[in-house]
């Protein structure tokens, strides 16, 4: 058993909010700051004691707040600087942090550098984005964006090309530039002296791209050409490193990197804490299992053999080295009952189970909102409800190439972003308790089914099993700290693992499935009975270990 320094964050229980999606206190449709304020007791009740909120500064909403045009203020929808000021106070007087999305990969193309950058290639901001000239009236190398097109586009004005991983309308910054750098840890300052706990870095491990820009004339399967060159890109550690110095090492804060495409070895020159760089990353392994060889929408059946190999790997691979976080959802992924659940007959069990094996892990867990009541994908009709930018390129993109309707359809039900993106569910009244005016994307239609109010006091709820969920994570020293290990005697649909701390072992029992199932009972501990039961996801406990009903979790003592 090797050791964990306790800290905060570590025994923290995250939320990120949505801000568009989760609170509209003036009916405008649009949720915002006084939304969250209202809502602070509840989060507190429910044992949530840090925020991870995206993006609220101002921006034009090409990528709805990840394109900043003024990262010193409140996008107008939102509040203003003054609501900011009083969501952190408010928060903070209930023992509740926040955490800022900090998005720097990029800006908005309306923001000041870019529009003197493009019109002043001599001036100040001249080399604060990635310029570079065409061939023969093509971009300069054949890199695609994230949202589909190439990653280049042609400014008049300036008579060369910009260089976007994501948008046009998101121009990255160019890192190698020492005043970009400078101007963007003065922006991280400013938000830390106003009381800001720390930050999720939005696409952080991009932001150092390769000298002379290569072609990609080999891109690895599945990932589209540039992205192997500046994903992890040359100077990104020494960048961080610089931040860690200048900015991060001198607050009290939490830090968290958004890092696709980045593996264990990698992870641990993040996180390692002698490295000084960040404290924790999000990766994404476990949340590409779904994708077949042509992509994100190409959907195929997750193998539960490869998810718990996954979730061992990293837990394995950080303990007494670095901390995981822990999440199966998030706003650019399907809502996790639909994608790794049962959203059917079981949704109430196998919602509770898989924020049971998930969250009891070694790390800090990340709920999205909504996922505490169970909310499902949105399965819209039409097209013309969705908003995601990516999910109306790849509709405009496969509609053009000729895919049919009917199966253009049916992947954006399964793949878009937008299926988390719906208002939460506050109340079975018109509006879902979410707006009085009318929603900016539509609501899930089963709100009426699925609400907070509805499960408030239901001891049987998903509300009501997160609420024990997250007391027994806290009260549990192994939960927090103890080693983990997967019990190989109960072989799929059945994940069982235990964690061991000095004097306490957990034992996470459950079955990923819609049948019954014998668990052996070599893989339980050996006194198991009702008596060591501490949590479970159905309203009668478990009469019997070793005969799992469908979804069923059992979490036992020993
Ligand atoms: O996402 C990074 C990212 O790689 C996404 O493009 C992701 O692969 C995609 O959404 C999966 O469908 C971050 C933010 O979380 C996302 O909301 C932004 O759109 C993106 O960066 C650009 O800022
Ligand atoms: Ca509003």
């Amino acid at each position: 058993m090797s050791y964990q320094t306790p800290r905060w964050w570590k025994e923290a229980t995250a939320y990120q909010i949505y801000p568009r999606s989760f609170k509209d206190s003036n009916g405008d449709g649009i949720g915002d700051l006084a939304g969250i304020t209202q809502k602070l007791d509840y989060l507190g009740e429910l044992g949530i004691d840090l925020l991870w909120i995206s993006p609220v500064y101002q921006s034009p909403n090409a990528d709805n707040g990840y394109d900043i045009s003024d990262y010193r203020d409140i996008m107008d929808e939102f509040g203003t600087m003054e609501d900011m000021a009083e969501l952190i106070r408010a928060a903070h007087g209930r023992g509740i942090r926040i955490v800022m999305d900090l998005v720097v990969n990029h800006t908005s193309d309306r923001h000041a550098w870019f529009r003197s950058s493009r019109s002043h290639p001599a001036g100040p901001y001249g080399d604060y984005y990635i310029w570079a000239e065409g061939r023969d009236g093509e971009p300069p190398n054949n890199w695609l964006s994230a949202f589909g097109g190439s990653a280049w586009s042609f400014d008049e004005r300036r008579g060369q090309y910009y260089l976007h991983i994501y948008t046009p309308n998101q121009p990255d910054l160019n890192w190698d530039n020492r005043r970009v750098r400078h101007d963007i840890y003065a922006m991280m300052r400013f938000w830390l002296d106003r009381g800001v706990d720390g930050f999720r870095m939005d696409v952080i491990n991009q932001i150092s791209k390769p000298p002379g820009l290569p072609d990609d004339t080999d891109p690895a399967p599945g990932t589209r050409p540039g992205f192997r060159f500046y994903t992890n890109g040359p100077n990104v550690h020494a960048y961080i490193r610089e931040m860690h110095e200048e900015v991060l090492s001198r607050y009290d804060i939490v830090t968290i990197g958004e890092m696709h495409a980045t593996d264990t070895q990698e992870a641990l020159r993040y996180v390692a804490p002698e490295r000084r760089e960040l404290d924790m990353i999000f990766h994404f392994e476990h949340m590409r299992l779904d994708a077949g060889p042509g992509g994100k929408w190409d959907v195929k059946p997750i193998d539960l053999d490869e998810l718990k190999q996954v979730f061992a790997r990293w837990q394995h691979a950080l303990h007494g080295r670095g901390w995981n976080s822990l999440f199966l959802n998030n706003h650019d992924y399907p809502r996790m009952v639909s994608r790794f659940g049962d959203d059917g007959e079981y949704r109430v069990p196998s919602a509770k189970l898989l924020a049971g094996i998930t969250y009891l892990m070694q790390g800090t867990p990340f709920l999205f909102q909504g996922e505490e009541i169970g909310m499902t994908n949105a399965r819209f009709a039409t097209i013309d409800s969705y908003r995601d930018v990516e999910t109306l390129n790849y509709y405009t993109s496969q509609r053009e190439s000729g895919l049919e309707e009917t199966e253009i359809m049916r992947r954006i039900h399964l793949a878009s972003r937008d299926n988390a993106r719906t208002p939460f569910h506050w109340n079975g009244e018109p509006g879902a308790g979410f707006t009085a005016g009318t929603p900016w994307i539509p609501i899930n239609d089963n709100y009426r089914e699925i609400n907070l109010a509805d499960q408030w006091d239901d001891p049987d709820s998903v509300l009501s099993f997160y609420r024990r969920l997250i007391r027994l994570r806290k009260e549990s020293g192994a939960a927090l700290y103890g080693d983990f290990e997967v019990v190989e005697e109960a072989p799929s649909p059945l994940f069982v693992y235990r964690r061991r701390a000095a004097g306490e072992t957990l034992t996470v029992v459950a079955n990923l499935s819609s049948e019954e199932h014998a668990c052996p009972a070599d893989a339980l501990p050996a006194d198991a009975t009702r008596g060591t039961l501490l949590l479970s996801n159905y309203p009668d406990g478990t009469p019997d270990i070793t005969a799992l009903r469908p979804w069923e979790l059992a979490v036992l003592a020993g």
